[in-house]
């Protein structure tokens, strides 16, 4: 066992994917989630993200083996994706992203779980995550991300990372000449979240910008009130600490934002309804 590390060890957490482990159960869960999420993408999800899962070979077949996407992404960007078995700590992961390492759960959700599971499995990680790390400046975006974290979390600003994450690469969407598209892995592995985040009246769409989103708490219980809108599906934000640190400064004597929150200084692409989420309120 690999006991003898701290807990801030990434090593500590680092598992064999156990590819041969996997039931055909397994892989039939797998297929059945790929097939479901390739095709209610079309049109929804940025084209990068197509042509990473077929770069990758990430297939509705079956599971993939992380020995053959880890060849195709060296070799393109210089990533790895390693086997984790769940969540790992905060200063883990930005250490594993700051060392170009994508840290995704092996185990997949049981046929019963196929439409709601608590903690992400290889399906949210792998599907929903990889297909982007093909493309240099997103792979350079998530590494600046883990040497940032690693700054914040001497600073205090943890929770600011927490939310340019969510809100880029979990929940981020994009312009398009054809329209607005999915980056975020949250969205791209999630049926209604596709339809949700693109379609409906209910959300704001809101233009990318570091410090708005910095102070804008989030939900993670249900989908976004807000999307945060790239100018581009590769337009990731330039993190250069020597400006995050005065910004994080600025940004502690302002108050948090509430998910729905709308300010005149916004470049308001939709300004939602908020149906979905006030009906919900009324029913609960
Ligand atoms: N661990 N395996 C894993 N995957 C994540 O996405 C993850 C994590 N630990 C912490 C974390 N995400 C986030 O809270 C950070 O963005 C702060
Ligand atoms: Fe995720």
């Amino acid at each position: 066992m690999a006991d003898n590390f701290s807990d801030d060890d990434p090593r500590r957490y680092l598992r064999d994917q156990g590819f041969d482990a996997y039931t055909a159960e397994d892989h039939a869960t797998w297929s059945t989630l790929a097939q479901r999420q390739r095709a209610v993408l079309k049109g929804r999800v940025c084209d990068a993200f197509i042509e990473g899962l077929d770069a990758l070979g990430i297939s509705d077949e079956g599971i993939p083996d992380f020995r053959v996407m880890n060849e195709r992404l060296k070799a393109t960007t210089g990533w790895e994706v390693v086997a984790v078995p769940g969540l790992v700590p905060d200063i883990v992961f930005f250490k594993m992203l700051a060392d170009r390492m994508f840290p995704a759960g092996y185990w997949i959700r049981r046929p019963d779980q196929i439409d709601y599971i608590e903690e992400p499995d290889i399906f949210h990680d792998v599907f929903g995550h990889v297909p982007l790390i093909m493309q240099q400046r997103y792979a350079d975006y998530l590494e600046a991300y883990g040497k940032a974290g690693l700054v914040a979390a001497e600073h205090g600003a943890l929770h600011r990372l927490a939310r340019l994450y969510w809100y880029t690469v979990e929940f981020g969407l994009a312009r398009t000449p054809q329209g607005l598209r999915i980056v975020g892995a949250g969205i791209a592995s999630s049926p209604s979240e596709t339809v949700f985040s693109l379609e409906s009246a209910s959300p704001n769409r809101i233009g990318f910008k570091l410090a708005r989103v910095m102070r804008t708490l989030y939900r993670i219980d249900d989908f976004q009130e807000t999307y945060f809108v790239l100018d581009h599906p590769d337009a990731w934000p330039e993190l250069d600490i020597d400006a995050l640190l005065p910004l994080w400064r600025e940004l502690d004597a302002l108050e948090d934002l509430a998910p729905e929150a709308v300010l005149l200084s916004d470049h308001v692409l939709t300004r939602g309804s908020g149906e979905y989420h006030a009906a919900k309120r009324a029913a609960a």
